[in-house]
């Protein structure tokens, strides 16, 4: 089928989204918060329940957002890309024109995939892991005593980081209580060193991930960790894995106890059910809860298919998303699930949103003349509750929130206090903090007003399981894919992170001089980074 990849001001919804937005639903008026109201803005899919009747929204406002998913064929588009259609590019200009195959990943339980070839070659790096983790359980796979590897540390930074992490955290519960994994990725020598302070290397894997294998701070800790090793009397290659890209520079496996292999269809940041996430969730979790993530995110996938806003959770929020956004001009997005287990998944979908959507030029090669992808943050409740809510509550900006949250714990160990339980008092806050940022409350005193009318949504599950954190990884992943569909802006490359990269490398060189003649002083005198390098002290260190 053909794309027609119009822009999205060349379409006519947002025309008419632009009018309704002049009146958009009042939540604060009186009656509004029906239980009617309430049931008929309720999403199932899945393990999820999405309650989006706190948005300022009505069906006429929900009968346009269809058209403009419609209009901007943003089904049809994920479809085409889940096919292995070429996404990642912009017309006319030199762009990264590549497939966009993360879905590929966990297309792995059907007989015919969406693209067999990518998921043939998923399905062949996870039977490698599960050999690989067989060995381990086994223990014909052991240190160089004959003991078993208690823990791993994964080295990696942005997206062969925050996904993996912010999931290790997510499913604690679910690990294997003798195995630890410990996180590397700022170029900062303290996060090393905090990490190897308390480890014993000899019963470690050190799991190294780059699908590039050029990262500077991915290359520079594992050379750090490495000389640990050596100064220990171990032997790197004994303890060291790779994840990393076909024919990337660290695509070297004499140097490594194993290698496994990510594509270049799958972006950083999207790539957490690869081999990115797979070998650290495999070693912590075990196969089969990993198996349990990528069951979870194909299920979301294969939801997302479906054309009906109001039955499609992840189209349904990136809509209503962009009616807060666009239409009612609302700039930032915090995220806050209750639950501690989500404590990194609000940075990770952070890194995912706004390095997919923050974008200023379009699919076409064109400058947007509307907003892109919003700012994105957040923070755990009831802990947020006690810091930054005073803001969203009744400061001057208006804070869209999408709350996360769940009806069981996880660890089952919760008793009653009081007449009520700690998962009870968790929820009774969750859903009460929605219902007073929507409706607010009036009062005399205008330091205690309360005005309201702050659109929020909650996405509720039973527990937090493996499954589940499959589906919301998913869910997230596929509401900015299809954000970016509607907006005509490419979401998988991140040409915005290469000017500051490429000045740090300049200064190093200036570093380098420094270090090699005292009196250094660059051909360039006026080079600003030079100036800003003398003037931060930086020259005195040496
Ligand atoms: C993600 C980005 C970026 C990337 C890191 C690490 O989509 O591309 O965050 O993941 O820069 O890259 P490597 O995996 O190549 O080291």
């Amino acid at each position: 089928m053909t794309i027609h990849n119009k822009n999205f001001d060349e379409m006519s919804s947002p025309e008419v989204l632009r009018k309704l937005a002049t009146s958009p639903f009042d939540l604060t008026a009186p009656g509004s918060l029906t239980s009617q109201r309430i049931s008929q803005y309720t999403c199932q899919q899945n393990s999820f329940t999405l309650l989006y009747s706190t948005q300022r929204i009505n069906e006429a406002v929900l009968a346009e957002l269809q058209q403009l998913a419609d209009e901007s064929q943003a089904v049809e588009q994920f479809i085409m890309m889940k096919k292995g259609a070429v996404m990642n590019r912009v017309a006319g200009c030199d762009s990264e024109n590549r497939q966009v195959l993360h879905t590929a990943s966990r297309d792995i339980f059907n007989e015919l995939p969406a693209e067999p070839e990518a998921s043939g070659k998923a399905r062949a790096e996870l039977d490698r892991l599960r050999h690989f983790l067989n060995d381990l359980r086994n223990r014909r796979l052991t240190n160089q005593q004959g003991k078993i590897f208690t823990d791993m540390i994964q080295i990696g930074i942005g997206g062969s980081d925050l996904g993996p992490r912010a999931l290790y955290h997510a499913l604690a519960a679910f690990r294997n209580p003798e195995r630890n994994v410990h996180f590397v990725a700022n170029v900062d020598p303290d996060d090393t060193a905090t990490v190897l302070r308390n480890l014993d290397l000899s019963r470690t894997l050190v799991n190294v991930v780059s699908k590039s294998g050029t990262t500077l701070e991915t290359l520079t800790n594992e050379e750090l960790v490495r000389r640990a090793y050596v100064q220990a009397g171990l032997e790197p290659r004994h303890h060291f894995i790779a994840v990393t890209g076909k024919g990337s520079p660290m695509d070297n496996p004499d140097k490594y106890l194993r290698s496994f292999y990510m594509y270049d269809y799958i972006g950083g940041r999207y790539s957490t059910t690869s081999m990115v996430g797979g070998v650290m969730l495999g070693f912590a979790l075990g196969h089969d809860n990993f198996i349990e993530i990528l069951k979870g995110a194909n299920s979301m996938d294969i939801g997302a298919e479906e054309k009906d806003i109001r039955k499609n959770i992840p189209l349904l929020m990136a809509l209503i998303g962009i009616w807060n956004h666009n239409f009612l001009g609302l700039e930032t997005l915090a995220i806050l699930p209750y639950s501690q287990a989500l404590i990194r998944f609000p940075a990770h979908i952070q890194q995912c949103d706004m390095e997919s959507n923050g974008k200023s030029v379009s699919r076409l090669g064109t400058p947007l003349n509307h907003q892109s992808g919003p700012i994105i943050w957040g923070e755990v409740g009831t802990n947020g509750q006690h810091a930054f809510y005073q803001l969203i509550h009744q400061g001057t900006t208006v804070v869209p929130v999408e709350f996360i949250g769940f009806r069981q714990n996880q660890y089952e160990q919760d008793m009653d206090i009081k007449g009520t339980t700690s998962q009870e008092k968790l929820v009774a806050n969750l859903l009460a903090q929605s219902i007073a940022l929507a409706c607010g409350r009036d009062n005399n005193n205008p330091n205690r007003r309360f005005p309201g009318n702050r659109p929020n949504m909650v996405l509720m599950a039973d527990r937090l399981t493996p499954r589940a954190m499959g589906e919301l990884l998913a869910l997230y992943e596929t509401k900015i894919v299809f954000q970016g569909f509607v907006w005509n802006i490419n979401s998988f490359d991140q040409e915005g992170v290469q000017l500051g990269k490429q000045l740090a490398n300049k200064l190093l060189d200036h570093f380098q001089g420094m270090r090699q003649d005292k009196s250094y002083c660059p051909a360039d005198h006026d080079d600003p980074g030079w100036a800003l390098l003398k003037a931060a002290g930086m020259n005195r260190k040496m």
